[in-house]
């Protein structure tokens, strides 16, 4: 493979102009980078009248970690055609990709500078009307046009065949499902929790309902997932979301994108409890995201489910009771899904904002305290909430300011 990485401005300017015909003849390129992601490397590519691109470059290895940790760049192809792939189908929800330039490995895509990180925007205790409404209908959209229910067997399996991404997936199933259940070098744990961090290396229920979890991760593919959909992967602002950021996709169990998202809601309600800020305003923050994960799912319920009612393509898959089965088995693994998140993002490499924002060592113990309890409630007892109403009126209660 031909591939180099940008080294100086110029050599971005040129790959831009090259690949693009947005820019004026006459205009004044300006560089800036951009990424804070872990793994690639992003800029921003502007003229003086304010029009831009993103160019995103995907290096053979880890960007935070360096050449110690080498990862195949075919995640940008992958990335590439899965944003054309939810382009397609939710075209207000993901940035539009100008063009891929596979020797390069690189991107040049829509700069959606009007939105801003989700994780920022829930730190700032922002309330997004249309954010529940929005991510259900990604969700539902593109899990139903690229599972069984909507594509030829044929096409399916090649689906699954070009989205074999198996250096992100193996991330995933050493982070999420191995870390953070035994005494991994990986692992960051506040000394505060320690105590309970422990506890769960030596829980035998919850370590069998994860390898239930991970099972079905390493071998159940339904969809095409976006895989890594934490709040850091969603842009929005009061009327717009955009899901960007797809290079964990591959053909896996669709409870895992819904519970990754909520598991990220949830990380913020915890980080809520020990935030800055008046008790009233982060107690009614806490309210608005318990109501927008149960938008969320009411949208992603309706939606995925009217799909298949009128554009379901297999018989067999369609029958109304297979699909009332199909649709409890991914909200209860959802929930497991997202207590999975909550777990390694309290206790394992890889941690969030959310929470590291408090400075206060013990006050951040108790939010990470309450993201374990809730997480581990929802692994081991997922199978016991029948509506996501439920779910969500266990935590208030239980968890109040
Ligand atoms: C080394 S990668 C750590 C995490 O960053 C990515 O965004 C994924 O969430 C991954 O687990
Ligand atoms: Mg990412």
């Amino acid at each position: 493979m031909n591939f180099k990485k940008f080294e100086t401005d110029e050599e971005l300017v040129g790959f831009v102009l090259q690949h693009t015909d947005l820019f004026a003849a006459d205009a004044e390129l300006v560089v800036s980078e951009i990424g804070d992601g872990n793994i690639n490397f992003v800029y921003r590519v502007s003229d003086q009248h304010g029009l831009s691109v993103i160019v995103k470059q995907a290096l053979p290895y880890v960007r935070i970690i360096g050449e110690g940790w080498p990862l195949s760049q075919d995640r940008i192809r992958i990335e590439a055609e899965a944003l054309q792939i939810a382009g397609k189908y939710c075209p207000d929800l993901a940035p539009e990709v100008y063009r891929f330039d596979q020797q390069l490995c690189a991107i040049v895509m829509e700069d959606i500078g009007s939105h801003e990180n989700l994780r920022h925007l829930l730190i700032e205790r922002r309330e997004l009307p249309l954010l529940g409404n929005h991510l259900g209908r990604f969700l539902a959209q593109t899990a139903f046009y690229t599972s069984d229910f909507y594509l030829d067997s044929y096409e399916k399996k090649d689906q699954v065949s070009g989205f074999t991404n198996p250096d992100l997936c193996k991330i995933t199933e050493d982070l999420f499902f191995l870390d953070p259940y035994c005494d991994h070098e990986r692992n960051s744990i506040n000394d505060h929790i320690r105590i309970e961090a422990e506890a769960l290396w030596t829980d035998s229920a919850l370590k069998f309902e994860v390898a239930k979890l991970k099972a079905k991760f390493l071998g159940q593919p339904q969809a095409l997932l976006h895989a890594d959909l934490h709040s850091g992967s969603v842009f929005a602002n009061a009327i717009g979301t955009k899901v960007i950021d797809p290079e964990f996709a591959f053909c896996g169990p669709i409870a895992f994108d819904v519970g990754s998202i909520i598991g990220n809601l949830l990380l913020n309600y915890a980080g809520q409890s020990a935030l800055e800020g008046d008790v009233l305003q982060r107690s009614a923050y806490q309210k608005w995201l318990l109501e927008t994960i149960k938008t969320l799912w009411a949208t992603f319920e309706i939606q995925f489910t009217t799909l298949i009612e009128e554009q379901g393509c297999e018989p067999t898959l369609s029958q109304t009771e297979y699909v009332d089965w199909f649709m409890a088995e991914i909200f209860t693994d959802s929930l497991g899904y997202a207590g999975t998140e909550m777990i390694r993002r309290s206790i394992g490499l890889s941690h969030v904002a959310d929470l590291e924002s408090i400075e206060n060592a013990e006050a951040r113990a108790g939010a990470e305290r309450l993201s374990l309890e809730v997480a581990q409630h929802l692994i081991k007892y997922r199978s016991s909430f029948t509506d996501m109403a439920s779910v969500c009126d266990w935590i208030s209660s239980n968890y109040k300011l």
